[in-house]
């Protein structure tokens, strides 16, 4: 059975507790919003990565087509967001292991967390959103552990586009693109009847037939939101938002994936679909047998140690009269 963690997150003064009805609240609707989880400071820091993402960008929306509600293929040239900025940014880096948000990781997935990707959502008026999808159509971990924190660095609500959740479709499978010959993050053959979607993530429900599985559900909901709060969501969570539709404010959020350090991550972000992506994701918490990157920045992570026995284990022992008893192992006592 092992010995207990130790995490040294553990010895923070702001360290966040979870508490067990949000816990339970995550597993059996998909998602939690922690009110006010960040500091202003850290919100600030975000922002201004924002700002300077969005000044930096050349928004030549000359080339856009003006027909294609295809958030993805047509996100280049409209500029509404930035892929890992943590890869090559201090600031992004810190943003995607601030503390507290992988204090919330930590209990709804961990205790050993990889930290994985970041994206800077800037939604200018008019512009941005993303149709019904499900993230681990896109990143595939194994076991399957994804969790995405949904970070607001400003109010969001329906007008600026916010996300949209179906609660409990976190119970669903994920539904394969039909090219994926059936199997994607599940076996193949795996369900007698799984069907294939198209188009997932357009705008469009006309088009995208995740659309039609939403259908059965009681009507999605808004999540709306204060800066600094954060919405933590299931990777098979059916989840959406819309363009924005003011004209004088924008949507900035910064959106992080994690997920459980003991899965298998066949995916780095640079295209790389292969043997093992592991190597390129940052450890954040607890410990791993797999490989993993440290922070290129040097932002401060709290692991637990290699030689953290500081608790006695505990093991099963097979009793003459067949039953199993735990029996526990002091710190340093030799087994036979
Ligand atoms: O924030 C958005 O507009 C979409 C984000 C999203 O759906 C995601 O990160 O999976």
């Amino acid at each position: 059975m092992g010995n207990n963690y130790t995490q040294k997150s553990r010895q923070r003064q702001d360290r966040y507790l979870v508490g067990v009805k949000d816990y339970t609240q995550y597993h059996r609707d998909g998602y939690l919003i922690a009110k006010g989880l960040l500091a202003e400071d850290d919100v600030r820091m975000l922002f201004n990565l924002a700002e300077q993402s969005r000044l930096g960008i050349k928004t030549d929306i000359s080339q856009a087509d003006p027909s294609s509600k295809d958030p993805l293929k047509d996100e280049f040239v409209s500029a509404t967001r930035v892929h890992m900025l943590s890869r090559v940014n201090s600031d992004a880096e810190q943003g995607m292991l601030n503390p507290r948000i992988l204090d919330v990781i930590e209990a709804l997935v961990g205790p050993d967390v990889y930290a994985l990707q970041s994206m800077m959502f800037l939604n200018p008026p008019g512009r941005g959103g993303q149709g019904w999808h499900q993230d681990s159509y896109y990143v595939k971990t194994l076991p399957d552990t994804l969790i995405g924190a949904w970070i607001a660095l400003e109010d969001v609500d329906e007008e600026n586009g916010c996300l949209w959740v179906v609660p409990g479709s976190n119970h669903e499978p994920i539904y394969p693109a039909a090219h994926a010959g059936g199997g994607h993050v599940h076996a193949v053959d795996a369900f007698s009847d799984l069907n294939s979607v198209e188009n997932v993530s357009h705008l469009d429900d006309d088009v995208n037939t995740l659309s039609k599985v939403v259908a059965h559900y009681p009507p999605p909901i808004p999540v709306t939101m204060k800066a600094g709060d954060v919405l933590f969501f299931h990777s098979h969570l059916f989840h959406r938002s819309y363009p924005n539709r003011t004209t004088d404010r924008y949507r900035r959020s910064y959106v992080c994936h994690y997920c459980n350090a003991r899965s298998w991550i066949p995916w780095d972000h640079d295209g790389y679909e292969g043997n093992s992506g592991n190597y390129r994701q940052i450890l954040a918490r607890g410990r791993t047998h797999l490989p993993y990157a440290e922070p290129a920045f040097g932002t401060e992570v709290f692991l637990s140690d290699e030689d953290d026995d500081s608790s006695d284990s505990v093991r099963m022992m097979g009793m003459d009269d067949g039953m199993m008893m735990p029996v526990v192992q002091k710190k340093d006592e030799a087994i036979d």
